[in-house]
């Protein structure tokens, strides 16, 4: 499908489908959903196949009844009454907003949002996002396909500060820390604890513990939230653009660069040689 025309009127539509989602997650509770939701249709993503990504393809019935999917038809449902009221906005826009307002209301860092992603009909195949009882070798080979880095990897699992797993939708029961609809680095001072408060630990969160290459930044991040929010912040909005590139934002080509070069050049010239006869003139 086409890229949306983000003109004034879109971008009106965003500011008031954040607005109504401001709204509708602080009514419902809903923010850990919501997170879920823009996370599992961005999570797809194959950087070399270029397939998958933020593009709404998790509103198929095909997609959203994967079983790493479970329980997100709620989600989808909240998002389809707020797109009933913005009907210009992308579900793909719609979608990766309500991660990033989910964010922003629970007291987590402002993450940049840049409208214009398409949507797409093409669902990918089962099994692209990860399996919550595997190791980091799983991780680090789900993340790399998308793209994503070692340090990313662990600053979104911090998403896990929200919410709680459901028995009927994972198999697995409880929440990660205290305060399950606070954004803050909580999820982080819980790992390193160890699994004693009756918290939930899934292997994939313990995952990041035993990995050299995760566990310096768990260290940092229980440490200091600010760090973790910058990181965070700029993850997150790396997961959200997962090949995507705004519109309007198309790199300029040499041959502009060129013609917009010889253009300075010949009026930085003149202005040389008309300076130099006014001089001239003036003697
Ligand atoms: C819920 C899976 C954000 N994630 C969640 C559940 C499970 C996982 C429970 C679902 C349920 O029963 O309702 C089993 N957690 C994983 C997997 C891994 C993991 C597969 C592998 C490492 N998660 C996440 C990112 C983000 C989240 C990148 C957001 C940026 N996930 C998330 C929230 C909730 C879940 C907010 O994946 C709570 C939803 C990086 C709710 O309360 O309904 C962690 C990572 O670690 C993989």
């Amino acid at each position: 499908m086409a890229s949306p025309v983000v003109d004034e009127a879109y971008l009106k539509e965003v500011d008031k489908a954040r607005r109504l989602l401001r709204a509708l997650i602080a009514q419902k509770g809903c923010a850990p959903i919501m997170l879920r939701l823009a996370w599992h249709d961005a999570g797809t993503y194959d950087a070399t196949m270029k397939t998958g990504g933020p593009n709404g393809s998790i509103r198929n019935e095909e997609e959203y009844t994967h079983g790493a999917n479970n329980g997100l038809k709620i989600a989808l449902n909240f998002c389809d009454e707020i797109k009933a009221k913005c009907p210009k906005i992308t579900y793909a826009d719609l979608y990766q907003l309500a991660g990033v307002v989910a964010v922003e209301v629970t007291g987590g860092p402002t993450v940049d949002f840049v409208p214009g992603r398409r949507d797409s009909v093409v669902s990918p195949k089962e099994g692209r996002l990860p399996d919550a009882k595997k190791g980091s070798q799983h991780l680090k080979d789900v993340f790399y396909r998308m793209g994503l880095t070692d340090k990313d990897i662990v600053a979104l699992s911090g998403g896990h500060t929200l919410g709680r797993a459901h028995p009927e939708r994972s198999g697995f029961e409880g929440a990660w820390t205290k305060e399950p609809l606070k954004f803050d680095n909580s999820y982080f001072v819980e790992l390193l604890k160890g699994q004693s408060e009756g918290l939930l630990q899934l292997p994939s969160d313990k995952a990041l513990l035993d990995d050299p290459n995760f566990r310096p930044f768990v260290e940092l991040y229980a440490k200091d939230e600010e760090l973790f929010f910058k990181d965070y912040a700029e993850s997150h909005k790396k997961l959200s653009e997962l090949g995507f590139r705004p519109p309007g934002s198309r790199p300029i080509k040499s041959a502009t660069i060129l013609a917009q070069s010889a253009v300075g050049v010949a009026v930085a010239a003149a202005v040389v040689i008309l300076s130099y006869m006014y001089e001239v003139r003036r003697k």
